[in-house]
C-alpha cells in the first residue's frame, strides 16, 4: 500500500558503526515505507524518549537522551536529521532522562534536559554548550530521578517531578514537584504527601487560578495515586485531590494525560496504574469511570484519540506483564494487551493481545488513510523489538517493523520538509549497549503541520517517565 519509497540507509558516528544496508536490515524493498536513516548510538537509549526541536527554517534538531548505567556516563546527544548529523553529544555523567524540551527565547534556542540524579541542565541548542545546571543533589538519591519538564507561565517557570531512583536500589526516594525559572533557580517544592516514589512527569494545563497539574505517584512495588495539584505562580503549589491506584503493590509510574472525554468542554484526567487498571476523572478529580486490563504493568502514557466516529477523545491504554526495571517480572514470558476505550463511557472499543512487552507510550497518524487514526506502538521482547501500526477501528494490524526495542516515545513530523509524514523511533540492543535511531518516512500519508501527532494537552513531553 505504500509503494514506492526509497530506502536510504546512512549509518553515522559512534565506535564500531559500520554502515548498514537495507539488507542487513531484513526491510522488503517494496510494500513499505522508507527506511531514510539509522544512527547508533553507544550506550542505553531504551529509557529516553526523543523530542524534536524546529528552527525557523523549519530544519531542526532531534534530542535522544542516553540513559546508561552507570548514571556517570548518561549523556544527551543532539542530531540534525535532515542530514544525518550527530552535532554534539554533552560530557559524560551529565546525565540525561525524560523528555528534552525545546525552550524558544527570542533567537536563542535551548533545550533543558532531566538527569538520574536530580539534576536539570540547560544547554544552547545549536552548539551543546552548558548554559546552567541546577537542582544539583548533594549526591545520588537525594531527590531521585528528575523526569520530563513541563513549561507554565509561558515558558517564564518549569515544573519537574523527580522521586524514585536511588543509588542504594532497595530505597526508593519520597516524590515531589519542583518549579523553577529560566535560571534553574527554584520557587517553589511540593511534596508527596504521603512519601511515595514518583516515576512520572506532571501534566499541567491552565486552570483557575493557575495551572492544573497532574502527576502519578508510587510504583513499581507499591501503591500510589493520581494528585490534582494546585500550581499559581505567587502562592506555588496546592494539592486538591488524590485518586489511589487500584492496589498496593503499584502506583502510577506512567504519566497521567489531558483531554475532554465526555464532549462537555471540560478537561479530563487519564492515568494508568501498575495493577491493570485506567482511571479517567474529571480534572476537579470526580470519578468519570475506570477499566481493567488483564495485564498488570502500565508504564507507558495513555493516549488520546477519536477512534469512533462520534468526535469525542477515546483512550488507548498498553499494559505489559513485566516491568522493564524488575529482573523477576521480565523473565516471565512476554505479554501485553493495548485496550482501547471508549472516551466516555470507559467501555473496550477493542482489544488487542501481543506476545512482546509494550513499555512505550502509543503515538497515532491515519497511516491507512482510511479517515480513522490508526495506533503505533513498540513491542518489545527480551532479544528483538517491533513496531506496530495498529488499525483504529478494530486494532488489527495494518504494517510493522523488526525493529523498536524501546521504552522511549517515537515522535512523528516531517523533518525533511517534503510533506511525507515520518516517524523516528529508536531501538535499544539486547544488551543495552547501544542504541540505534531509525527516520521511517509514510511517503504516501501527508504531514499536517496544524496538528499534534502525540498526546492531547498535558504530558506533551510524550515520554514514558
Ligand atoms: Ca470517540
Ligand atoms: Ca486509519
Ligand atoms: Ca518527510
Amino acid at each position: 500500500m505504500h509503494r514506492g519509497a526509497a530506502i536510504v540507509l546512512a549509518c553515522h558516528v559512534c565506535a564500531g558503526c559500520a554502515p548498514d544496508s537495507a539488507s542487513d536490515h531484513g526491510f522488503a524493498d517494496s510494500g513499505s515505507p522508507g527506511i531514510k536513516l539509522s544512527v547508533n548510538f553507544d550506550g542505553d537509549g531504551f529509557e529516553g524518549s526523543l523530542s524534536f526541536c524546529a528552527d525557523d527554517a523549519g530544519a531542526g534538531t532531534v534530542f535522544l537522551p542516553i540513559a546508561t548505567d552507570p548514571v556517570r556516563i548518561s549523556y544527551l546527544a543532539a542530531l540534525t536529521v535532515a542530514n544525518s548529523k550527530v552535532i554534539w553529544t554533552t560530557a559524560p555523567g551529565t546525565s540525561s532522562f525524560g523528555y528534552p524540551l525545546c525552550v524558544k527565547n527570542g533567537s536563542e534556542i535551548s533545550v533543558l534536559t532531566s538527569g538520574r540524579i536530580g539534576t536539570v541542565a540547560s544547554y544552547t541548542a545549536s552548539t551543546g554548550q552548558p548554559r546552567w545546571t541546577s537542582l544539583s543533589s548533594d549526591g545520588p538519591g537525594e531527590r531521585g530521578n528528575t523526569y520530563s519538564v513541563v513549561p507554565v507561565y509561558d515558558s517564564s517557570t518549569f515544573l519537574v517531578s523527580h522521586g524514585g531512583g536511588s543509588a542504594d536500589p532497595s530505597r526508593d526516594v519520597p516524590g515531589g514537584l519542583l518549579a523553577f525559572d529560566e535560571l534553574g533557580r527554584i520557587a517553589h517544592t511540593w511534596a508527596e504527601p504521603d512519601s511515595a516514589e514518583i516515576y512520572s512527569s506532571p501534566a499541567a494545563v491552565p486552570r483557575t487560578p493557575g495551572y492544573g497539574v497532574f502527576i502519578g505517584s508510587g510504583g513499581e512495588r507499591r501503591g500510589g495515586s493520581l494528585h490534582g495539584v494546585e500550581y499559581t505562580r505567587t502562592d506555588g503549589f496546592r494539592s486538591y485531590f488524590a485518586v489511589p491506584s487500584a492496589c498496593s503493590t503499584g502506583g502510577f509510574v506512567a504519566s497521567p494525560v489531558v483531554g475532554d472525554l465526555s464532549g462537555d468542554g471540560a478537561l479530563d484526567v487519564v492515568g494508568t496504574d501498575f495493577c491493570g487498571t485506567v482511571h479517567a476523572v474529571s480534572q476537579d478529580g470526580e470519578p468519570r469511570w475506570q477499566a481493567k486490563s488483564s495485564t498488570p504493568f502500565g508504564t507507558a502514557n495513555p493516549l488520546l484519540v477519536e477512534l469512533s466516529g462520534d468526535g469525542i477523545l477515546d483512550v488507548v491504554a498498553a499494559f505489559a506483564s513485566a516491568n522493564p526495571s524488575l529482573p523477576v517480572t521480565i523473565s516471565a514470558p512476554a505479554h501485553s494487551e493495548v485496550l482501547a476505550l471508549d472516551g466516555p463511557t470507559g467501555s473496550i472499543l477493542w482489544r488487542r493481545e501481543l506476545d512482546d512487552w509494550v513499555f512505550a507510550s502509543p503515538v497515532s497518524a491515519d497511516i491507512d488513510q482510511d479517515g480513522i487514526e490508526d495506533v503505533v506502538v513498540q513491542a518489545a521482547s527480551l532479544n528483538a523489538g517491533r513496531l506496530l501500526v495498529l488499525n483504529g477501528t478494530d486494532g488489527s494490524e495494518v504494517m510493522s517493523f523488526p525493529f523498536g526495542r524501546s521504552s522511549g516515545t517515537p515522535i512523528f513530523g516531517d523533518f525533511d520538509d517534503n510533506g511525507g509524514l515520518d516517524l523516528l523511533f529508536t531501538d535499544v540492543a539486547a544488551d543495552r549497549l547501544s542504541t540505534k535511531l531509525f527516520w521511517l518516512e509514510f511517503a504516501d500519508v501527508p504531514f499536517d503541520p496544524a496538528r499534534a501527532y502525540s498526546g492531547f494537552r498535558g504530558s506533551d513531553h510524550k515520554g514514558s517517565r
